[in-house]
């Protein structure tokens, strides 16, 4: 059985990869490591040790105390508190993911690092976007999340970790809020097209984006590290996606559920120039080909499941 530390387990990954984790290995067996506490409704599911990444000692005890065999380390800053905050964003992601791969060199961890379709930048061809490719990002997340691939990349050939990852699009969900990034219209969107029938959008109507539901982000992420280690001929960064969409289809899809739905837009210039820099669509076929990757949800998919979940759940509050 596995012993496995979920780093950044407070965010909207990680509380539901923790919660994941514990309906497959039993909840003695996940421990989660924030600087903050999970919300309400996560904090009696499994250990969680408050805990930051930047401080090696921190992560050691952590590691020692439950004797962990595999890290799934989110911790991170995203792309839009990022740009606020350059120098917290180097020091999380980078100081934060090489003390993880430096544990995991010398307590033989295995490791999933999620990248990020910011890893890719302005003169990277925008559609089908191929799994090797041209990376010079423009946002410090981006910088950051190239640098960390490579440092991946460094790990295993040099050291031997195991350490394995995809690169995430936008990334849908309904139970924790997104941290701070581009693609959080997409979430947003919801939460107010159901409270109050808008929604303000701060990217263009027509900017193309990956973007993938959780449960299937969920599903990558355990798929990538239980693929066969001989399978694979790429190990870190894969792109995976499972659709390319703008806030304009979001709003219509949506509009087939709450037909009086208005969408306005009022452009922030920082995130767009973001989401203009970054692909619209990803080619992954290397994740099908090397680890059987396939996605369930597509927008249509998305949209209702997200819509049924969320309804009751925000009508109970209000
Ligand atoms: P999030 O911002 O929701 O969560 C990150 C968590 O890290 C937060 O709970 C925060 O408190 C914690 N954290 C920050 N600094 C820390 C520190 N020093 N020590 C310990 N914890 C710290 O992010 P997320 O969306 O869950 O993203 C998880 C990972 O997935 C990140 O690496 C991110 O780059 C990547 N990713 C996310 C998306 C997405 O759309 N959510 C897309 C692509 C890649
Ligand atoms: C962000 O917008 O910063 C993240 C991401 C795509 O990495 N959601």
């Amino acid at each position: 059985m596995k012993r496995i530390l979920v780093t950044g387990s407070s965010g909207q990954i990680g509380t539901e990869l923790k919660r994941l984790l514990i309906k497959r290995c039993g909840s003695e067996n996940v421990v989660g490591g924030d600087l903050k506490a999970p919300p309400d409704e996560f904090m009696r599911e499994g250990p969680f040790e408050r805990l930051d990444v930047t401080c090696v000692k921190d992560m050691e005890q952590v590691i020692q105390k439950y004797r962990i065999d595999t890290v799934f380390h989110l911790a991170a800053i995203l792309s839009a508190v990022g740009e606020r905050k350059p120098q917290l964003a180097w020091k999380v992601n980078m100081d934060g993911l090489f003390n993880v791969l430096e544990l995991a060199r010398s307590h033989g961890c295995a490791v999933f690092v999620p990248s990020s379709i910011a890893a890719f930048g302005p003169e990277t061809p925008k559609l089908d976007t191929p799994q090797d490719t041209l990376q010079r990002p423009t946002s410090i997340y981006g910088v950051t999340k190239v640098a960390g691939e490579l440092l991946c990349d460094y790990y295993h050939e040099r050291f031997g970790v195991d350490v394995r990852g995809v690169r995430y699009p936008g990334i849908v969900s309904n139970e924790t809020l997104p941290g701070g990034g581009t693609t959080d219209y997409a979430v947003e969107i919801f939460y107010e097209a159901i409270r109050k029938g808008r929604y303000t959008c701060f990217l263009k109507p027509d900017t193309a984006l990956d973007m993938m539901y959780m449960p299937d982000a969920l599903n990558a992420a355990v798929k990538i590290m239980e693929a066969p280690s001989d399978k694979l001929i790429h190990r870190n960064a894969f792109n995976v996606t499972a659709m390319s969409i703008t806030p304009a289809d979001l709003a219509q899809e949506i509009r087939r559920h709450i037909p009086g739905f208005e969408i306005q837009y009022e452009v922030d210039p920082m995130r767009q120039a973001i989401a203009d820099s970054w692909p619209d669509r990803m080619d992954d076929s290397a994740a099908r080909r090397e680890w059987g990757w396939a996605p369930e949800f597509d927008l249509e998919t998305m949209t209702a499941d997200m819509i049924q979940t969320l309804t009751p759940r925000l009508k109970l509050k209000s």
